[in-house]
């Protein structure tokens, strides 16, 4: 059975990776990127350099965006929307839901919009996985295709939700992330090594409690973890580390164990 014709907009490290797993899942890939000689080596591999966006997304009937962002996006294919007219858009631009239903509107034909939760060189790897959601026709038409950059989660008909769902994904990693960074201080500011403090003490720890993510209040009462919190912000102040961030935990807590603590300050959690 003869592949798919596709067409990718934007070389950068994610569209590069992209147009690799299409280009080695034998597709006729056609490429453009603002700066061309980022595609050299997918073009060594058989890959079709488009002169301009116009030419690239008339070359395919399928068009994969990845650029920087929605404002890059619209700036690309400006010129370009008639040609794209009747062709199905996946783009995978990471943005706001939005500007992922703007975007939508703009488009006169099938419209996918996507939240890549990977890293370029985990794409079309077993660990990779896509948010889709938009035109389901189009995402059920495609999803053969779109399985070779990763696994596929279609989100449903509002163009918007692959963006929240990203976004929500990577608050809970940019959170980690900057716990992180607070926790390596708070130790450091005792003496351990970063490398060794991370290694063998808070990576596994932060392993064991991805176990506990959907009951994290059943065993560890919210008003004991709130007590944990004072303690927190009053030990980085006594060791010269900035509590900013920890400082704030109360109310995405509250957010999370529910109507009930809504609105209360911590001196009302903790006097319950
Ligand atoms: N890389 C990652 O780990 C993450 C994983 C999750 C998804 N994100 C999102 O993917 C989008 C692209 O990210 P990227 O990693 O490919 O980003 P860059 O390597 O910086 O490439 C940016 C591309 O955008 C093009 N571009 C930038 N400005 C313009 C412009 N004014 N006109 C035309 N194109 C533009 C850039 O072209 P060039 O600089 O090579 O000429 C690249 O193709 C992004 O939404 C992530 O959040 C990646």
């Amino acid at each position: 059975m003869s592949k798919t014709d596709v067409t990718v907009l934007g070389l950068g490290s994610m569209g590069h990776a992209l147009a690799a797993a299409f280009l080695a899942n034998g597709h006729r890939v056609t490429v453009w990127n603002r700066t061309p000689g980022k595609g050299d080596d997918l073009v060594a591999q058989g890959a079709i350099r488009a002169q301009g966006p116009k030419e690239a997304v008339q070359a395919s009937p399928v068009v994969v965006a990845c650029v920087l962002d929605y404002p890059t996006l619209h700036g690309v294919l400006d010129g370009s929307w008639d040609a794209l007219a009747g062709r199905t858009l996946i783009n995978l631009t990471n943005g706001t839901p939005a500007q992922a239903r703007e975007t939508a509107k703009l488009h006169d034909g099938e419209y996918v919009d996507g939240g890549i939760m990977a890293v370029p060189p985990m794409i079309g790897g077993p660990s990779a996985f896509v948010l889709y959601s938009g035109s389901r026709a189009a995402f059920e038409r495609y999803e053969d295709i779109l399985g070779e950059l990763g696994a596929t989660h279609f989100l449903g008909e509002d163009a918007g939700m692959a963006a929240l769902i990203d976004l929500a994904l990577l608050s809970g990693m940019y959170g980690m992330f900057g716990g992180v960074a607070h926790s390596v201080a708070l130790a450091a500011s005792g003496g351990l090594d970063p490398a060794e403090f991370t290694t063998s003490l808070l990576a596994p720890w932060l392993v064991a409690m991805t176990g506990v993510l959907n009951s994290i209040t059943d065993d560890s009462p919210a008003d004991m973890q709130v007590i944990a919190f004072g303690n927190i912000v009053a030990a980085s102040n006594d060791q010269g580390v900035d509590p900013e961030l920890l400082s704030h935990l109360t109310t995405p807590f509250r957010q999370m164990i529910g109507p009930d603590a809504a609105g209360l300050t911590l001196e009302e959690m903790l006097n319950r």
